[in-house]
């Protein structure tokens, strides 16, 4: 017991000393530079959102610079929109900016060549953070702190603020909650030890009222639409069950309808297919803890698309040359019978999650 207690507090120590060196090697790099980039993944999840905005918070605790945000995308959902009001941040797009005229420039919850974000592939960030697996590229940056077991990067941003002694706002904290909860499923995925000494460290600074609101943003109709369309084209086969949108007006629905079918329980593995500007996207779900869910999207995206993740959730994407809704059509059911080959479900009769009255909408009009 006793012998235990004293290796915890070791390791405890010696994490601050990493994080420590951690800190003074990201202030090294930040030191003389007026404006920092920070670019987050196309579709920025409350984590990106949370982490970028407390690493623009320490690089003001250091020195004056001017921090930008950016995607390549846009932040889409309702609950995200909601978490940038609150925090009072604006986010630029990747593609109107020049990006030599920065400083230094930091990639966020996500890597260089991830796929999900627009940074060219020639341009080596000088900063990355994340907690995805570590991708090669990400050496090349002077700093990069990868934590592949970390269940947000919003714990490591956490971590930062400790060690270098920068108060949080409310605001900043309620955010670095929310990006915990929302990446972890409140704690209950994929969670590690230090995301739930960061989530109760964060926790009576933050503004409950305000987690709720976040949370229960209001929404506009489309997002009903999309998860009927999504309730509706459900297949269940063996142990698996899938669904294809067709095209989206946002893209972060493709993983909130891939979360949502994961709850039937007969289902272990879900899939969620969606079309987005000349690109399908794909979310990955399974309750299999075993699993290695970034693997198997490996094999569903092939040589052509992009893609990987954690054990239990993973997403993906592929470019679609000449985009119709033939092409999208087609790509889509190669996708769908490589999930069912890859989990072993191939020879399972597809029915209609909902029934057998349930009407069958899929038709090559929905990826228009
Ligand atoms: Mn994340």
């Amino acid at each position: 017991m006793l012998a235990d207690r004293i290796m915890m507090r070791r390791m405890k120590s010696e994490h601050k000393k990493m994080v420590r060196e951690k800190v003074s090697r990201l202030r090294g790099v930040l030191e003389g530079k007026r404006t920092l980039l920070i670019v987050m993944q196309d579709f920025p999840d409350p984590d990106a959102i949370a982490a970028s905005a407390a690493l623009r918070e320490l690089a003001k605790s250091y020195q004056e610079v001017t921090t930008t945000l950016a995607c390549g995308g846009f932040v889409g959902r309702a609950e995200n929109r909601a978490l940038l009001k609150y925090l009072g941040l604006n986010i630029k797009s990747l593609q109107g900016l020049n990006l030599e005229s920065f400083g230094a420039i930091a990639l966020v919850d996500t890597q260089p060549c991830a796929g999900n974000n627009g940074l060219c592939r020639d341009v080596v960030p000088d900063i990355v953070i994340d907690h995805h697996p570590m991708r090669p590229q990400s050496r090349k940056s002077p700093f990069f702190d990868v934590r592949r077991r970390y269940g947000a990067t919003s714990t490591i941003m956490q971590e930062y603020m400790v060690v270098a002694g920068v108060a949080l706002s409310v605001p900043l904290a309620t955010a670095l909650l929310y990006g915990i909860r929302s990446d972890t499923a409140d704690l209950g995925r994929e969670a590690v030890q230090a995301d739930i000494e960061a989530y109760l460290a964060l926790y009576p600074i933050s503004n409950k009222r305000m987690l709720g609101r976040i949370a229960m943003a209001r929404v506009p109709r489309t997002y009903f639409r999309a998860i009927g369309m999504g309730l509706k084209n459900a297949h269940s086969a063996g142990n698996c069950v899938y669904t294809l949108l067709g095209s989206v007006e946002n893209p972060d629905i493709v993983s909130e309808i891939a979360d949502l079918l994961l709850r039937d329980e007969e289902t272990t593995w879900a899939l969620c297919i969606g079309a987005y500007g000349n690109q399908l996207l794909l979310s990955l779900r399974t309750s299999d803890l075993q699993a290695n869910a970034g693997r198997v999207m490996g094999r569903l995206v092939g040589r052509t698309g992009t893609g990987g993740g954690h054990s239990v959730m993973a997403g993906g994407q592929i470019p679609v040359a000449a985009p119709s809704a033939e092409a999208f059509h087609k790509r889509a059911h190669e996708v769908v019978a490589r999930f069912l080959r890859v989990l072993g479900n191939a020879g399972a009769p597809p029915s209609l999650l909902m029934g057998d009255d349930g009407e069958d909408q899929e038709a090559a009009a929905i990826w228009r």
